[in-house]
C-alpha cells in the first residue's frame, strides 16, 4: 500500500526565485523609497513582457480580475456577452460588475473551451462580444471564433488567465482576437504574487486602460474619466522580473511531470487524460485536469477527491460548480442546457503540477491513484473492469 506524504501536496506551489536575489532587488526599491504608481521596476517589467510578446499594446494591472474588469470597461461593451460556465468565477464576475448580461454556452469536449457552433447559435441583436477562455492553457477555436466574430461584427475577448507562454504556430496566444487578459496570481505558472496584464491589437486603448487603471488622472490638476485603482506595485513588478527569465525552464520541468503522469495513468480504467493539443501549439503545462468517470473507475471523483486528501494530496476540482451553479448566477437565465460543460464539471479534477514537485512524488500520487481505484484492483483479480462511459469526452 502506497505512504501517505509527510507533507501536503497542493494543487500548486508558486515558483519563487532565490531569496537573495529577491533581497538584492529590494534593495534598489528601498533605494528608489518609490513603491507604486509607475515606477522604474514596473517600467522594467512592462518593457521585458513587451519584448517577450512582441508588442507595445500591453497594460498591467495589480490582479487579473480587474484587468478584465477595466478592459470590459474600456472597449466601452454593454448588453449580452457570450461565455462559459467553464471557468474560474472571476470571468463572469467581471462582466457582471460592467452590468452585461452573461450568455452562458456550452464548450467542446475535447479542451473544455467554448464550442463556436453554440456561441453562433446564441447570437441576438443585444450580443457586442464573445469573452472565450483557454481554460487550462488548451487554446480556444480560435479560427472558427474569430470568424464568427468578423461575420457577426462582434469583439472578440480572451480570458488567457492560464495561458501565459502558450504559443500558436510560434505566435503568442495574446495576438488572438480584440484582447486577452492575463493572470500573474501566484497560483499561476508565471506569476508576480498578485498581478494581471491584457494585451491588445489596437493601440489607441492603450492610454484608456491606462487611465483607467489610476483613477481617470491625465495630469495633476485632470482627471479625464471615471477610473479606479488597478495598478501594480513595484514588489509584484520585481518578483514577476525575477521569474520571466525562468520561464523556459520552469515550462519544460512542468512538461516533464506531465508526461510522467500521462504514461503512469494510461491505463487506469475510468480516468481519462484529455489529449495534448495538437502540434502546431507549444503547450505551457499549466493544470494537469483528469476525467474520472464513477462507474468505470469504480468510485466517484469526488470519492477520490477526498479519498486522496487521506494521503495528504490536496487536488482541487477546478472548475466545480459551473458558474450557472452558483446561487448568485442561478437566476442568469440560459438557453442552452450545457451537457458538455455540465458533464467536465462533474467528473473533472485537477493534479499537483508544479516546477518543484519531484518525478518520484508524481510516482507516488500515481501509485495513490491506482491503489484508490477499485476497478484496477477487481481487474487484477481477474474480473472484467466495467464499460467505459466517459468514450468521447476529452478523448
Ligand atoms: N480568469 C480565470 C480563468 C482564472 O482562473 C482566474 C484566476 C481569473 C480570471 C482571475 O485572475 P486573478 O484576479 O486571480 O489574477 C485560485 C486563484 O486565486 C485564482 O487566481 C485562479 N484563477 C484560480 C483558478 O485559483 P483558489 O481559491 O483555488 O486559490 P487557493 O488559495 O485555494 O490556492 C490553491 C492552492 O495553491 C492552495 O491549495 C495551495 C497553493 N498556494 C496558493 C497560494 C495563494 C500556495 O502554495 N501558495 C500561495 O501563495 O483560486
Amino acid at each position: 500500500m502506497p505512504q501517505p506524504f509527510d507533507q501536503p501536496i497542493y494543487v500548486t506551489r508558486p515558483f519563487l526565485p532565490p531569496i537573495g536575489e529577491f533581497a538584492a532587488g529590494l534593495q534598489e526599491i528601498w533605494d528608489n523609497a518609490w513603491l507604486t504608481n509607475n515606477g522604474p521596476v514596473t517600467q522594467r517589467f512592462q518593457r521585458a513582457l513587451a519584448d517577450r510578446f512582441g508588442t507595445q499594446n500591453l497594460c498591467l494591472f495589480n490582479n487579473g480580475t480587474l484587468a478584465l474588469q477595466i478592459a470590459l470597461q474600456g472597449m466601452r461593451l454593454s448588453g449580452e456577452v457570450i461565455t462559459t460556465p467553464f471557468t474560474f468565477v472571476a470571468t463572469s464576475h467581471a462582466l457582471y460588475w460592467n452590468k452585461i448580461r452573461p450568455v452562458f454556452v456550452d464548450v467542446e469536449p475535447e479542451h473544455f473551451t467554448l464550442d463556436p457552433a453554440r456561441v453562433e447559435a446564441a447570437i441576438t441583436p443585444w450580443t457586442t462580444a464573445i469573452l472565450a477562455v483557454h481554460v487550462y492553457g488548451y487554446p480556444c477555436r480560435l479560427r472558427e471564433l474569430a470568424d464568427i466574430a468578423r461575420r457577426h461584427r462582434l469583439m472578440l475577448l480572451y480570458d488567457a488567465a492560464h495561458a501565459f507562454g502558450v504559443t500558436v504556430d510560434g505566435k503568442s496566444i495574446g495576438h488572438f482576437g480584440d484582447l486577452s487578459m492575463f493572470s500573474f496570481h501566484a497560483t499561476k505558472l508565471f506569476h508576480s504574487i498578485e498581478g494581471g496584464m491584457l494585451t491588445f491589437p489596437d493601440g489607441g486603448l492603450k492610454p484608456v486602460f491606462d487611465y483607467l487603471k489610476n483613477f481617470g488622472f491625465d495630469s495633476e490638476t485632470e482627471v479625464v474619466m471615471p477610473g479606479t485603482n488597478a495598478k501594480m506595485n513595484e514588489f509584484q513588478a520585481l518578483m514577476g522580473l525575477q521569474i520571466l527569465d525562468r520561464m523556459d525552464g520552469i515550462i519544460a520541468r512542468r512538461r516533464e511531470i506531465d508526461a510522467l503522469y500521462r504514461a503512469r495513468l494510461r491505463a487506469v480504467p475510468g480516468l481519462r487524460v484529455p489529449s495534448l493539443p495538437a502540434a502546431h501549439v507549444a503547450y505551457n503545462h499549466a493544470y494537469f485536469p483528469v476525467l474520472i468517470e464513477g462507474e468505470a473507475f469504480g468510485r466517484s471523483r469526488d470519492d477520490l477527491y477526498e479519498a486522496l486528501k487521506g494521503f495528504n494530496v490536496h487536488t482541487r476540482r477546478y472548475f466545480y460548480p459551473l458558474i450557472t451553479d452558483f446561487s448568485c448566477y442561478r437566476s442568469v437565465a440560459h438557453t442552452d442546457p450545457l451537457p458538455v460543460a455540465r458533464r467536465v464539471a462533474d467528473c473533472v479534477l485537477t493534479l499537483p503540477i508544479y516546477d518543484s514537485l519531484a518525478l518520484e512524488d508524481v510516482n507516488q500520487i500515481c501509485d495513490i491513484i491506482e491503489h484508490l481505484c477499485p476497478a484496477l484492483a477487481r481487474g487484477r483479480n481477474g474480473a472484467a473492469a466495467p464499460a467505459d462511459a466517459m468514450a468521447g469526452v476529452g478523448a
